[in-house]
């Protein structure tokens, strides 16, 4: 008897580990890990992803021990091999006693480290830049608030010319069909970057895979979410708003590019210049064009 629990725990052992194995990053590139989330460019997005796993892995390891011994036990006691049922176990204290206290352990167990999680993702402190988000039908509004920049971000032409209805275009010969935008948020790497979200008429809600980041956006409240980029993992990122906001919820990506702190603060240098100039009043006329430029008085 005891021989034979100890063989199926083995066995069990081995199958978990199996399972393990095939949920590892190792095999993200095989095809496999497609089915999993990404381990994301931040600090931030890593820890999520380890959580994930963790967690994962507790819960298969329950899974495969329960479903073992249940599974072991009803072939093992089977009624055609002259099993009778054992009544002892009905209302025994000691057993339940511990099948409650272990998963009190197990959630406990569990709650730390997803509780620390959390709280190092709330924390918006000691944040080096603020852009405020809107989210509106359907589209991004981004505000650098201390750099006097402002822009919006829609879907790309390609894309909106793609999807029309008998548009007669292969979405598949689109680049980034539907995951592109004509102006994408540019954020220096290396920066703890605060977003201030809010919505324009209904709620929106950004959402950046590799970063972590999901967030709603919510006419009437600031949510505020945070991210920072390794210095070596420039480039560009792709999301989408993930809360049903009405008839053009799946064509409002989110594109964010980012660069190194020079190339952004260049960036946002010539972007403020831009923005400054077109909403400058126009030259005062001199008298002498304004003279030529008055109408002829009539009479
Ligand atoms: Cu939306």
């Amino acid at each position: 008897m005891m021989t034979m629990i100890r063989r199926t725990v083995a066995r069990l052992g081995a199958l978990a580990t199996g399972v393990f194995v095939l949920a590892s990053p190792a095999l993200a590139k095989s095809g496999w890990g497609e089915l999993n989330m990404p381990q994301g460019v931040t600090a931030i997005s890593r820890r999520i992803y380890a959580l994930h796993m963790e967690i994962f892995e507790i819960c298969v390891a329950i899974a495969v021990v329960v479903f073992g011994v249940m599974i072991w036990s009803i072939f093992r006691y089977r009624k055609s091999k002259g099993a009778v049922a054992d009544t002892t176990l009905v209302h025994s204290t000691r057993v339940e006693v511990i099948w409650t206290a272990i998963p009190v352990v197990i959630l406990v167990a569990m709650a730390v480290p997803a509780a620390r999680t959390l709280v190092a993702i709330e924390d918006t402190t000691n944040t080096q830049l603020s852009i405020k988000v809107t989210g509106f039908q359907w589209g991004w509004e981004y505000d650098y608030l201390d750099g006097g920049v402002s822009f919006i971000s829609r879907l790309d032409r390609k894309s909106n010319r793609a999807r029309e209805l008998m548009s007669g275009i292969d979405p598949t010969t689109v680049d980034h069909y539907l995951l592109n935008v004509d102006n994408p948020l540019v954020v220096p790497a290396g920066t703890k970057v605060r977003l201030l979200l809010t919505g324009a008429d209904v709620i929106h809600s950004w959402w950046m895979p590799e970063f972590g980041v999901k967030k709603d956006a919510i006419p009437g409240f600031i949510n505020e979410a945070w991210f920072n980029v390794d210095p070596d993992k420039l480039g560009v990122y792709r999301g989408q708003c993930s809360e049903l906001c009405g008839r053009d919820h799946g064509f409002m990506p989110i594109v964010v590019d980012v660069r190194s702190k020079e190339d952004f603060a260049a960036w946002l240098k010539q972007k403020a210049a831009e923005q400054k100039q077109a909403a400058a009043p126009p030259a005062p006329q001199t008298p002498a064009t304004a003279a030529v430029a008055a109408p002829t008085p009539a009479g």
